[in-house]
């Protein structure tokens, strides 16, 4: 369900951030816990005060997890399959803090790329993260 045009969008902010994703994906994690300190509770073995090691690593995790899927994009459920039953089985995460860190991705997006960061672009941004939280929490159920 993604056009050809969210496609492109997705994988050219993509290629902007590969090679970044320690201090971005470290960002949208500070951005996350500052917003939302109760988030902070799924991490209080690492450490997750702003600009951390951890918080770095935490988020290049993330964002190259996502930049995975946005190699596989048209079959998720699959190239995801590992990370979901660990965010299930033993993560447990809320299935309500997924749209937090997206939130907290699109804006970190939104700042450092913003003439990448269209209109088309936001919203093909905010559906391939969707989709990406979505197989991430459908083992829950
Ligand atoms: Zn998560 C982990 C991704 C969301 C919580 N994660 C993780 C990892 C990755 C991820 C890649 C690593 C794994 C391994 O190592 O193997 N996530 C992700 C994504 C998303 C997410 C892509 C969306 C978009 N998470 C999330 C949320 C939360 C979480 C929302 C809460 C809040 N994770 C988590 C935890 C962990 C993880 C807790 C673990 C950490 C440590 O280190 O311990």
């Amino acid at each position: 369900h993604f056009s050809a045009s969210d496609k492109h969008d997705i994988t050219h902010i993509w290629e902007k951030v590969a090679g970044n994703v320690e201090r971005l994906g470290g960002e949208a994690m500070d951005r996350l816990f500052t917003c939302h300190p109760a988030t902070k509770t799924y991490f209080s073995h690492l450490n997750v005060s702003h600009g951390s090691s951890d918080v770095k690593s935490q988020g290049a995790k993330v964002l190259k997890a996502i930049g995975q899927a946005s190699k596989n994009i048209d079959h998720l459920h699959e190239a995801l399959s590992d990370l979901s039953d660990l965010h299930a089985q033993s993560l447990k995460v809320d299935p309500g803090n997924f749209h937090l860190l997206c939130q907290s991705i699109l804006v970190v997006l939104a700042i450092h790329f913003p003439k990448d960061f269209t209109p088309h672009a936001h919203a093909a941004w905010d559906k391939f993260l969707a989709a990406i939280s979505e197989v991430l929490y459908f083992k829950y159920r």
